[in-house]
């Protein structure tokens, strides 16, 4: 039988899981479950990059962790662990640093925007960011990574690094793909159609967090800025109902077309009712357990520590395999 492919994937865990990451990636993740050897890591190392308040950052990764579960990552099927708590990350990251020069990595978008938005606090770590991803992805010897937009130009600098490494000495690291889902949908801000639906979004209103209690998910669609149009349709020049309909419809499992049909003369406040009634079904039974969860921090820890075991027998051997062939001697 063939041996499955392996899939890398992380999320920072900073401000909240949004329904756009639940739409845009996880649910991707729930399907990946099944076919192929999966990682999902909390990316808590690479959240370091910009400043946080540690009892408050550690509250927040571990509700991310117990937000994966509770939207149907499975232990059972996947290695689902802290970035943290394997240890090779950071040493693969020393080594691959060593092939990656100041100039990609200085070219990278994501430095320029965060070092713009982070004025007064431009480390070196901001700039490594690309380099701890790569050493996330090359750990495992993955074959497929699901990116946003945003991520493929640090998939591209892996792959070189990748190549690099390959060349120099002999094939070592799998060279990953792109992984570009079936059906991947991109979420607006619901205060600013035309902007992504992102999660450290300071405006409340702007996002929808996978745990938001029914009311705050009704009102929130109910204030999402629309145009003054009544007639509900999909359509560039209507960003704002256009964003409404790909949210409504990825919960639902129906087509745009026939949502926009049934609610074409229906008026907006019929329509964003229907929206944020949807919406709720979806995410009820994801909050029911996540609170389940919140209550039993054994039963997590216990999850976290038998995935970063896993995750780390995998990594040790790359990890053994570079240090044999960069000449370094063995332990
Ligand atoms: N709005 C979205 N629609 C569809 N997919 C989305 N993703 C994120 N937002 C949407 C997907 O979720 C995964 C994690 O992406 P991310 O960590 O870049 O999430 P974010 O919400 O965009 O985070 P921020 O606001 O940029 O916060 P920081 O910088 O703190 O992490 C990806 O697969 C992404 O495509």
């Amino acid at each position: 039988m063939d041996k499955k492919k392996v899939v890398y994937s992380g999320i920072q865990p900073t401000g909240c899981l949004t329904l756009g990451n639940y739409i845009g990636a996880v649910s991707n993740w729930l399907t990946m479950q099944d076919e192929y050897d999966c990682l999902f890591s909390i990316a808590d190392l690479h959240a370091l990059t910009v400043r946080q308040v540690p009892a408050d950052f550690r509250k927040t990764a571990l509700r991310f962790f117990a937000q994966y579960l509770a939207m149907g990552l499975d232990p059972k099927k996947s290695i689902l662990y802290f970035q943290s708590h394997v240890p090779q990350h950071a040493e693969l990251t020393w080594i691959l640093n060593c092939f990656t020069y100041v100039g990609e990595a200085s070219r990278m978008t994501q430095f320029k925007d965060k070092s713009q938005k982070h004025l007064d606090n431009v480390n070196m770590g901001l700039m490594d960011y690309p380099v701890l991803m790569a050493a996330d992805i090359l750990l495992y010897q993955s074959d497929l990574v699901p990116v946003g937009g945003d991520q493929k130009q640090h998939l591209e600098l892996t792959r070189d690094i990748a190549m690099r490494f390959n060349n120099l000495y002999s094939p070592t690291f799998v060279v990953p793909e792109a992984y570009i889902p079936k059906q991947g949908a991109k979420i607006c801000s619901l205060a600013d159609p035309t902007a992504k639906m992102s999660k450290s979004d300071p405006d409340a209103n702007a996002t929808i967090s996978i745990i938001d209690s029914p009311e705050e998910i009704i009102n929130k669609i109910k204030r999402a800025v629309t145009d003054s149009e009544p007639h509900v349709a999909y359509s560039e020049d209507k960003p704002g109902i256009s964003n409404l309909l790909t949210i409504f419809s990825a919960v639902t499992g129906r087509g745009i077309d026939s949502l926009a049909d049934e609610y074409r003369d229906k008026g907006y406040a019929a329509f964003k009712s229907a929206v944020g009634e949807a919406v709720v079904e979806k995410l009820r039974p994801v909050r029911a357990e996540f609170e389940r969860l919140s209550a039993d921090k054994d039963y997590l820890m216990s999850v976290a520590r038998e995935g970063a075991e896993r995750a780390q027998r995998i990594a040790y051997k790359t990890l053994a395999k570079v240090y044999r062939k960069v000449g370094l001697v063995e332990r």
